[in-house]
Formats: structure tokens, sequence, C-alpha cells
């Protein structure tokens, strides 16, 4: 890349070997099942997280909604948490197109939901209140900074779901970088999920798609509901090559991302001026001291005008900065940021 693109890890490219396998990948129409290169990535997914069957779905958004919409039915309810992607990032898409309620929780700065919480949510049989059939959690958990959230919480809420007969989803699309992070094999970190989504993008660098994996018979809904919302794609095996290489490939590599995400936390922290917020998996998030010198928006501007280096200033009055670390940020990619940033604030 000419230049630095810490905004998100959605913004990585595919890689060489992606586009060679993308230029050769066999094909065939996937809404008859006939795509080979679909067909092998869903196997090899549902294979790699546990689950019986997985759909192949052109975003996390996407498969999101799809899990929501072959779970639930209009007028039903959902225990989500209040700063989860789903609910802010998604346009309520749940709401919109399936007519399904979320009850929001509290998320804690460990990207959980308390399990008293949790318990309280559930209403009643009563004829007044939406039946709550579902609870989701995210993992790693994007607003609370990238936190992996461990197996052992996970097994918890999974209880929690089977005992009130709810059904548990996961918002997945980082679960890889929580794998990374605990060091753990995936199927562990969503043994109790009846569906998980995860992203082929963002840190493992397809350069689109995501997987909604669970039981056959929810995949069989979860495609009729992909069908419906224009997500059903042909010859999609080219993407699909690509994925393959995220799949088995660039999910063992996560972790460089995150050594790289300390590395750079570190670096940051070491120059007046930046307050270090947080680090977490390849999440970094900082704000500008009271006496930088430089208002938030004008440092965003002249790194990116002088030093091609892009930094997304986040969530408006959080005045923070939030970075992302990714395939194509390496070590000398860091220094020049340090560098960069220091040589601002100076
Ligand atoms: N998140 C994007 C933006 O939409 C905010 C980002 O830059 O982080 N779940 C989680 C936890 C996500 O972070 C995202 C993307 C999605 C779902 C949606 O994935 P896409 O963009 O593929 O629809």
């Amino acid at each position: 890349m000419k230049y630095i693109d810490l905004r998100s890890d959605t913004v990585s490219h595919p890689t060489d070997e992606m586009r060679e396998a993308m230029a050769r990948a066999e094909v065939g129409d996937d809404v008859y099942h006939d795509d080979p290169t679909v067909n092998q990535l869903e196997a090899d997914a549902a294979a790699l997280l546990g689950k019986e069957a997985a759909v192949f779905v052109t975003s996390g958004t996407q498969g999101n909604l799809c899990a929501l919409l072959a779970h639930c039915q209009r007028g039903e309810s959902i225990i989500i948490g209040d700063t989860s992607h789903i609910f802010r990032y998604e346009q309520g898409g749940m709401a919109q197109l399936g007519g399904i309620l979320p009850h929001t929780l509290p998320v804690q700065a460990d990207g959980t939901m308390r399990l008293c919480d949790l318990e309280n949510a559930i209403n009643p049989d009563d004829e007044h209140k939406p039946v709550t059939r579902l609870v989701a959690l995210e993992n790693t958990h994007n607003m609370a900074g990238g936190v992996p959230i461990s197996a052992a919480y996970t097994a918890e809420v999974a209880d929690f779901a089977r005992r009130n007969n709810l059904i548990l989803h996961i918002d997945g699309a980082r679960i890889f970088n929580a794998a990374a992070a605990f060091d753990v094999d995936v199927k562990s970190l969503v043994a109790g999920a009846d569906s998980v989504t995860f992203c082929l993008s963002k840190g493992l660098c397809a350069p689109a798609g995501s997987i909604l994996v669970g039981s056959k018979d929810f995949i069989r809904r979860a495609r009729r509901a992909r069908k419906v919302l224009g997500g059903s794609l042909r010859q999609a095996g080219v993407l699909a090559a690509a994925g393959l290489i995220a799949l088995h490939k660039m999910r063992h590599r996560l972790a460089e991302d995150h050594r790289n995400a300390q590395l750079l936390a570190e670096g940051m922290s070491e120059i007046p001026g930046v307050a270090l917020k947080s680090q977490n998996t390849n999440f970094v998030f900082f704000a500008l001291a009271d006496d930088a010198g430089a208002p938030l928006d004008e440092f965003v501007h002249k790194l990116r005008r002088d030093y091609n280096i892009f930094m997304s200033p986040y969530g408006g009055e959080s005045g923070q900065i939030r970075l992302r670390t990714h395939f194509w940020i390496d070590r000398a990619a860091i220094d020049k940021v340090t560098s960069a940033v220091s040589a601002i604030l100076s």
C-alpha cells in the first residue's frame, strides 16, 4: 500500500496469493449449490467452527441479519448489548426488515453483559410482552475496544440460554482475533452458540464476504433470508477462493497484528501530547492531551496530507482516535506513524 491506513482492518486489501487464486477459481451457480469453491469454503468453515453447516454471505451485516431473520419471528425480542455492532451500526435491520425488537443491556468494559442483567431481561409469559427469543454476543467486542470474550464467559451465557430456552447468536466478525488472543481453538469460543457470523475480510484480508454457521436446518432458513436480502450470488467462487486463503492461512498470522498493535501503543504512549486509552487485540485507542496544541481534526488532516497516514477520529465526542493494525501494517509502518505523530505534536 502506498499509504498507511489505520482507520480500520476493513481497509485491508487482498494479498497477491488471493488475487491469483481468484483468477484461477473454479466456479458454478451458487444458487444451485453448484459452485465448488463456495461449497468447499462453507464445508471448511463449518468444520473449523464445529458446526453442521455454513453459508457464504456478502458481509458481516448480512450474516447477522440472516441469522436474526432465520431465528426469530416478527414481534419477538432479542437481548443484545447496547454498544453492539448489530444494535448500533447495522441500521436496525432486525427491526426494519424483521419486526424484531432489541432489548438492550449495558456492555461492561470487558465486552460482556452481566449475567444478572441477562436473567432480568427475559420477558415473562405475559401477553403484554414480546416473546424473548435470542441472546447475542460480540467477539471481539468492537466498541469495548476490540476486547476478546473468553470461552468461559461464552459457556456461561450458553448455559443461561439453554436453561431459558433461548437461542445464542455470536457476532464473531473478529472471532479469529479472539482465538489468537487467547491462543485457543476457535471451537472453544463458539461451542455453545447456535449460530456464529465471522468475516473473511477485515483482518483476514479477503476482499469481501462473511460466513454464517449453525445447524443444517438453521442454515437452510438463513439461505432463504439471504435470498430475499438479495445476497445470493452466482459465480461467487471468485470470492470464496480468497476466502479459503483467509480461512486456512491468514487466520494463523493474526497474533502478529496484535503484537504490532502493542508496539504501536507503546510507541504512541511515549510521545508527549498523546494519551493512550487502550490496546486490545488489533485495536489501539488514543486521545490528544489537552496541552497537545493540535485539535483532533487538524491532527488527522495533517497526517493524511503530509504523511499519507490515515486515522479515524472515533465516536465524535469521545475525542479519541481509533487505530487498527492488519496485514498491510508492518513494523516499518509503525515507526513511520510514531515519527509522524511526534513531528506533528512537537
Ligand atoms: N465494523 C466496521 C464498521 O462498520 C464500524 C469497522 O470498521 O469496525 N460486526 C462487527 C463487530 C463489526 O465490527 C463489523 C464491521 C460488522 C459486524 C459488519 O461487517 P461488514 O462491514 O462486513 O458488514
